[in-house]
């Protein structure tokens, strides 16, 4: 159990060499291993390159241990004694530079001899274990510490004594396993070269263990390291010294034992084994900050890791800032898993995002991102609707960044807006505007049909069954109008069967049938019969025309007659021309039915009166209403040429 302590000098270069081969070989590697793997830094000298702390460095005399050094030194150098043997020598090259190494002031007494070594680190970092070449015999009681917090704690990683239970008050660990002391590595001998290793994890949790698991960087992690030498002790003098002690190193020691035998410790070499701390997310570290860069050497565990699976962070401890779509994971060491940060859906419209817990419950456990500060005028988890006064566009894609576009409604067809609402408001998708009564279009710009008089309080209803003018609200009361529908540009297309059902048909022929005239039975129309042209000029009528009836319509208060009109025989104060025009039969209004009965279809001889004021031509009792033969035709144009003047 002992040979750790037995390891000569030789091999102790021996497994420098090779961690130095495994380091150059792990650096060189050109594909990144990190690719749906988890990966790690280079393992090196967490010592190298960085200063330690010791008493002697600042000065150290024989009373550090009543007046402690205060770290970090701060005795300007000028002030000390030359050191020949500085801590940097526990750190410099092994194979460029075999026989250096840093020793310790001398004390009062041997027994007395106190010492500590100190480095700080910049960072966080992971060591794994810690191994001190002494060029002095080991100490009787040591005691390695380290800190995860810059500093402020400690913690006591391992304690070796001879005599645990004397030095500590503890059992060692050669009778009761797992105890913090340990009487290994503690022996005087051999009197130069002895080492003390110090594995961070036991051999068990080192092969079990995953690496990135909370436990074992509970274990691993640490800013400072701290050696304590608390208990010298001498070489015991050999009997009869090994012949082999004849290499130059020892030779060296024999040289310079009776000049530096006041050195109660002396080391060769520190080495800290360990890496930047990244949780399985990087395979390189850089310089923490910028102004170490200047002093950095090439062994030198820079602190910074350089993160992949889209984790950020000084040791990639958190996931990217639109990475967030789960929580954070460390990578797994033992299966190799990465477990990458995801990338939240937030369609190209915002650059962060951040993990929610209760999306991810509500998602199921697929997806926990919500989007952070969503642009281009979009809101949601997603950033994927349009905030309030947009709608999107109905061409472009989601992810485009003119996605959302403003709403606009006419102001004066629009409902208006809400107190605290900024700009008019419209639906998200259709970008239709909230439109007040009446009122028709996407933008309210318009009236609906059967509707009037745009304005503020919208649109009224017309006063008459189907359509009116849309600015004046006067009825258009032709058939013909009722189909004519004014449509807006992407406005909808209103019902036509709606518009036009059987009932409508049906009341208009019976429109027709009152109307029409032909109740013969209903009323008995005392006809006036025309036997000469003289008859129309005695009468005086103000009009003769030749006309066809097209329809006739009961207006409620009155009939009116449409006729196409194909000849004017004769006019008075309204100007007649061919063409359709209505007639007024004023006996409807006092008889219920219309003499002289005018057909539709039929062609007649229509002679009347005007109304005053009006203007309209009516049929009275006193009217001709005869059909038309070409022989009247020519009797009648005769007459009115001959007789009536
Ligand atoms: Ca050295």
């Amino acid at each position: 159990m002992r040979e750790f302590s037995m390891l000569g000098k030789g091999r102790h270069r021996m497994l420098l060499a090779l961690c130095w081969l495994f380091l150059v070989l792990t650096r060189s590697g050109a594909v990144s291993r990190c690719v749906d793997h988890a990966c790690s830094p280079p393992i090196g000298n967490l010592a190298s390159g960085r200063t330690l702390l010791t008493h002697s460095s600042c000065c150290g005399n024989s009373s550090f241990h009543r007046s402690p050094c205060p770290y970090p030194t701060v005795t300007p150098h000028a002030l000390c004694p030359i050191d020949t043997h500085p801590p940097a020598h526990m750190t410099d090259d092994p194979f460029l530079h075999p026989d250096t190494w840093w020793a310790s002031g001398a004390g009062p007494t041997e027994q007395e001899q106190q010492d500590e070594i100190r480095l700080d680190l910049e960072s966080h970092f992971c060591m794994s274990h810690m191994v001190l070449v002494f060029r002095s015999p080991r100490p009787a009681a040591m005691a390695i510490d380290r800190s995860a917090d810059f500093g402020k704690t400690w913690e006591t990683l391992k304690l070796f004594a001879h005599n645990c239970s004397e030095e500590f008050g503890l059992p060692d660990d050669f009778t009761q396993p797992g105890s913090l002391c340990t009487s290994r590595y503690t022996s005087p001998t051999p009197c130069g070269g002895g080492e003390v290793i110090l594995r961070t994890l036991d051999p068990f949790s080192a092969k079990t263990l995953d690496p990135y698991s909370p436990e074992a960087l509970a274990r691993l992690t640490l800013t400072n390291l701290r050696i304590r030498l608390l208990k010298a002790q001498s070489c015991p003098v050999p009997l009869h010294p090994p012949a082999a002690w004849t290499s130059p190193t020892d030779s060296a020691l024999t040289s310079t034992s009776s000049t530096e035998s006041a050195a109660p410790y002396a080391i060769y070499t520190l080495l800290a084994r360990g890496t930047c701390l990244c949780h399985g997310h990087a395979e390189n570290c850089v310089a923490y900050n910028s102004s170490q860069d200047t002093r950095q050497d090439s062994n030198m565990v820079s602190g910074r890791c350089m993160c992949a699976h889209h984790t950020a962070g000084d040791h990639c401890e958190k996931c990217a800032p639109l990475y967030n779509d789960r929580s954070w994971r460390p990578a797994n060491g033992s299966s190799g898993e990465s477990n990458p940060c995801q990338k939240c859906q937030c369609h190209a419209h915002a650059e962060r995002c951040h993990f929610s817990p209760r999306a991810w419950l509500s998602s199921g456990g697929t997806s926990g991102g919500v989007c952070d500060d969503c642009r281009h005028n979009t809101v949601g988890r997603r950033c994927q609707r349009c905030r309030h006064g947009y709608h999107r566009h109905p061409s472009l894609p989601l992810n485009s960044p003119h996605a959302c576009t403003r709403c606009w409604c006419d102001p004066r067809g629009s409902l208006p807006t809400r107190p605290g609402e900024e700009g008019p408001w419209c639906h998200p998708r259709s970008g239709q505007c909230p439109c007040r009564p009446g009122v028709w279009g996407a933008s309210c710009s318009h009236c609906q049909p059967g509707h009037w008089g745009f304005g503020e309080e919208g649109c009224r209803p017309c006063a008459c069954p189907h359509s009116c003018d849309p600015i004046t609200g006067q009825c258009l009361d032709s058939y013909s109008n009722n189909q004519v529908f004014n449509v807006p540009i992407g406005g909808k297309i209103p019902d036509l069967d709606h518009m036009f059902t059987l009932e409508e048909e049906v009341q208009w022929s019976k429109e027709l049938a009152v109307s029409a005239l032909h109740y013969t039975g209903k009323c008995s129309c005392k006809e006036k019969k025309l036997r000469s042209a003289l008859d129309l000029c005695k009468t005086k009528h103000d009009y003769v025309i030749k006309a066809s009836v097209l329809s006739a319509h009961d207006k409620g208060s009155h009939a009116e007659v449409q006729v196409k009109v194909r000849k004017v025989l004769r006019s008075g104060h309204v100007a007649l021309s061919l063409g359709t025009i209505s007639i007024y039969p004023l006996s409807w209004t006092s008889r219920g039915c219309t003499c002289p009965i005018l057909n539709p279809g039929m062609e007649y001889l229509l002679a009347g009166p005007e109304e005053a004021g009006t203007g309209r031509l009516l049929v009275t009792m006193q009217s001709v209403v005869v059909p038309w033969t070409p022989r009247l035709g020519l009797l009648v144009s005769e007459g009115l040429r001959n007789g009536c003047t």
